[in-house]
Order: C-alpha cells, then structure tokens, then sequence
C-alpha cells in the first residue's frame, strides 16, 4: 500500500513558532514519526511539503495511478484553494485531510475547507498523531 503524505505552506516552520497552537515538534521531527508510522503499519510512504499551490497541484497528478492513498495538510490553502480540490477529484484517489489544530475552534476564514469536500475522512486538534489516524485509516479503508 502506497501512501503520498502532502503538507501545504509553513508546516516546515512547525516548533518554530506558535508552539501553543502547533505543537513544539520541529517539521523533522514530523517527518521522523512519519516514517516510524508507516513502517509500524506496512505502509511504503513518500512525503512532500511545498509552500506553493500548483507544485502541491502537480504533486497530485502525479500521484494519480502510483498512490492508493493521499493523507493531505494543505495548510493555509485548505481554505481558498479550488486547484487543490479539483486536483483530488481529478485524479479520485482516497484522502484524508489532516488539521494539526482544532480549526473549527478558530477563526472565521478557516471554517472553509474546499480540499475537505474531496476527502473521505477530516482529522483536526490531534496534533502531530493526526497523520497516524489519518494513516491508520486509509489502511483500513484500502484494505476493505
Ligand atoms: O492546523 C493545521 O494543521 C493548519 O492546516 C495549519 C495551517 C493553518 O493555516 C490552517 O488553518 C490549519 C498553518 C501551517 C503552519 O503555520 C505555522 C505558523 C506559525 C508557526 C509555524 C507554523
């Protein structure tokens, strides 16, 4: 089973600041458990991180045929981006959107999700374990 984890813009600035609403874990550290995750549940994983919209858009296509599953934290775009939800239903692979804070908690303008209305499954306010439910999920989704 392969496994496409995105993060959308400033998620590599994560333990830099904002520890209160982020986490104090630096974006290696993520990217560590990532990989200790995957190998705990038999997942082959790849990651990438882009600070901007069409290289995650480009990243999707080309996940399209090579990936089973996408686990997505588009960031920043998660509430103005119609590329990235059109991208992921292009290309119709399972998707699990991830939230490292509780955004419904938040502001106004992140109440919007466009990436989440092409994700079978939406993860907010677990922190870093948020991509390990997202993964443990696809697993159990794929394997169904
Ligand atoms: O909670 C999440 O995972 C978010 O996707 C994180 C985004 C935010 O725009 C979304 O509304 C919710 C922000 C990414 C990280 O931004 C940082 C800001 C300051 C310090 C470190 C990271």
């Amino acid at each position: 089973m392969r496994i496409l984890v995105l993060n959308g813009p400033n998620i590599n600035m994560l333990g830099i600041r904002e520890p209160g609403v982020y986490g104090s874990q630096s974006y290696a550290e993520l990217l560590r458990l990532l990989q200790v995750w995957a190998d705990e549940l038999g997942i082959e994983m790849e990651h990438y991180q882009s600070n901007h919209e069409g290289c995650l858009v480009d990243k999707i296509q080309a996940a399209y045929g090579t990936f089973d599953g996408i686990v997505i934290n588009p960031a920043a775009y998660t509430h103005t981006s119609i590329a990235i939800l059109d991208a992921l239903k292009a290309v119709a692979i399972p998707a699990v959107e991830v939230h490292i804070s509780d955004v419904s908690q938040r502001e106004d303008f992140r109440q919007i999700s466009y990436a989440g209305k092409a994700c079978v499954k939406t993860i907010m306010g677990q922190g870093l374990d948020g991509y390990r439910q997202a993964m443990v999920f696809l697993r159990d989704y794929l394997s169904k």
